[in-house]
């Protein structure tokens, strides 16, 4: 009973501390933000492994699709006008953008621990940067909040 006891005390101490250690975000998705027309808010996030970002449809016509992600974390494609979680557990850098907005520079970026695939992701998103036909220096910006 005893030992029955100190196993319980045990795992309630375990899930309760993994639960203190994960935290949630969340990222608007918006026609109008501080940044401008068509934006993710915050289009920049910093977090840990096991941290859960969830993307609110504030307003419609928005979703959430990644261009790059560090293996072996798998990609996404959200549909438009619905909620959607993600729960990233490899470290580096994640760029995502939203499908029907992408020429307007709809695109954000998620930075997981360490930047660990900095200049390949760098490289990778001047693909990306070149179907934008405004806000080209979206990218830019949020490349210049990346923390090493
Ligand atoms: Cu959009």
């Amino acid at each position: 009973m005893q030992n029955l006891k100190h196993g319980l005390f045990f795992m309630v101490t375990l899930l309760l501390s993994s639960l203190a250690h994960s935290a949630e975000y969340e990222i608007k998705m918006l026609n109008y933000g501080d940044a401008g027309s068509m934006v993710f808010e915050p289009a920049f996030l910093h977090i840990q492994p096991g941290d859960t970002v969830k993307f609110v449809p504030t307003d419609p016509t928005h979703n959430t699709r990644s261009f790059l992600v560090p293996k072996p974390e798998k990609s996404w494609n959200s549909k438009v006008n619905e909620e959607f979680t993600i729960t990233p557990e490899t470290e580096g850098i994640y760029v995502y953008y939203c499908s029907p907005h992408l020429v307007m520079a709809m695109v954000g970026m998620i930075q997981v621990g360490e930047a660990t695939n900095l200049e390949q992701a760098k490289k990778s998103s001047s693909r990306l940067q070149a179907k934008f036909v405004m806000n080209k220096q979206r990218v830019d910006e949020l490349f210049a909040q990346v923390v090493n």
